[in-house]
């Protein structure tokens, strides 16, 4: 198959994510998958890149949240089909990481690859979903004797929920590194907010926390 015709086949990903149509979604990811396109390219090209045009016409004004709930259940039933395909490549377990996005916060999209990069890296996640509390964060944390708490969030009006948990989980004085990620997240307010650290995406994520636990 040449190249163009891989492009535009990734291209029919992208189109059934803005039409909200799952059903195609899951045919065209398979399609893919079978003939051996990357991954991360059905994953980034595919599934991912559409979400921004979502945003963007959401920003507009032009569609609305039940919309954009459509395009991201779609964009999950492709990132389940590739799920297994990014999954752990050896079981040695490098550390219990666990994750969660902060209160007040659903998005989860972003999250969970993090996640499946991680679990693919062989740490062992232990994954707490969206609207998490501190006290939450905190007890799981102790209870899987963590060595990184992961905090996420999509939404300026979250950032204050990820400083206090930040700042409550320093004030415990617990041993597990912490780190944040997500889109209105940057290094600078990981600092300000005392965390160990920041990842701008899932493969940074990887790395960091590798860093954070000296491998
Ligand atoms: Co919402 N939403 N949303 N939304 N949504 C955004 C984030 C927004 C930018 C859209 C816009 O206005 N253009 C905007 C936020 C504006 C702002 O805060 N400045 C917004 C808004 C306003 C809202 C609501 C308030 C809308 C409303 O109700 N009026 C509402 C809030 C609900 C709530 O959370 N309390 C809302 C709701 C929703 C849905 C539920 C409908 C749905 C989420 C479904 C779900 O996640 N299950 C949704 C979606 C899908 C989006 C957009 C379109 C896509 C987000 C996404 O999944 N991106 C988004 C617009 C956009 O981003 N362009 C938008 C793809 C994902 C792979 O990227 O999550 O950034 P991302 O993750 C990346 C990195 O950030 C990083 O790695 C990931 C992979 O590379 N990363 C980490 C993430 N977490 C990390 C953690 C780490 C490290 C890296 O370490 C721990």
């Amino acid at each position: 198959m040449p190249q163009g015709g891989y492009e535009i086949a990734v291209k029919e990903i992208y189109n059934a994510v803005i039409e909200y149509n799952k059903d195609k979604v899951a045919i065209f990811v398979k399609t893919e998958i079978d003939k051996g396109t990357a991954i991360s390219k059905i994953a980034n090209e595919g599934l991912i890149a559409p979400l921004n045009e979502v945003g963007k016409r959401f920003s507009a004004g032009e569609i609305f949240v039940p919309e954009i709930l459509r395009a991201a259940q779609a964009v999950k039933v492709g990132l389940e089909l590739l799920r297994p395909l990014m999954v752990p490549t050896d079981s040695y377990n490098k550390g219990t990481i666990v994750i969660g996005t902060v209160k007040g916060d659903l998005h989860d999209i972003g999250k969970n690859l993090v996640v499946v990069m991680l679990e693919g890296a062989g740490f062992r996640v232990v994954d707490l979903g969206v609207d998490v509390n501190i006290e939450r964060f905190i007890a799981t944390a102790q209870e899987e004797e963590a060595d990184i708490i992961a905090l996420s969030a999509l939404l300026t009006t979250t950032l204050p929920a990820m400083k206090s948990t930040i700042v409550a989980i320093k004030g415990k004085g617990l041993s597990a590194k912490t780190m944040v990620g997500g889109a209105p997240v940057n290094e600078a307010f990981a600092k300000k907010i005392g965390s160990d650290g920041y990842a701008r995406d899932a493969s940074e994520a990887v790395e960091l926390a590798r860093r954070l636990l000296i491998y």
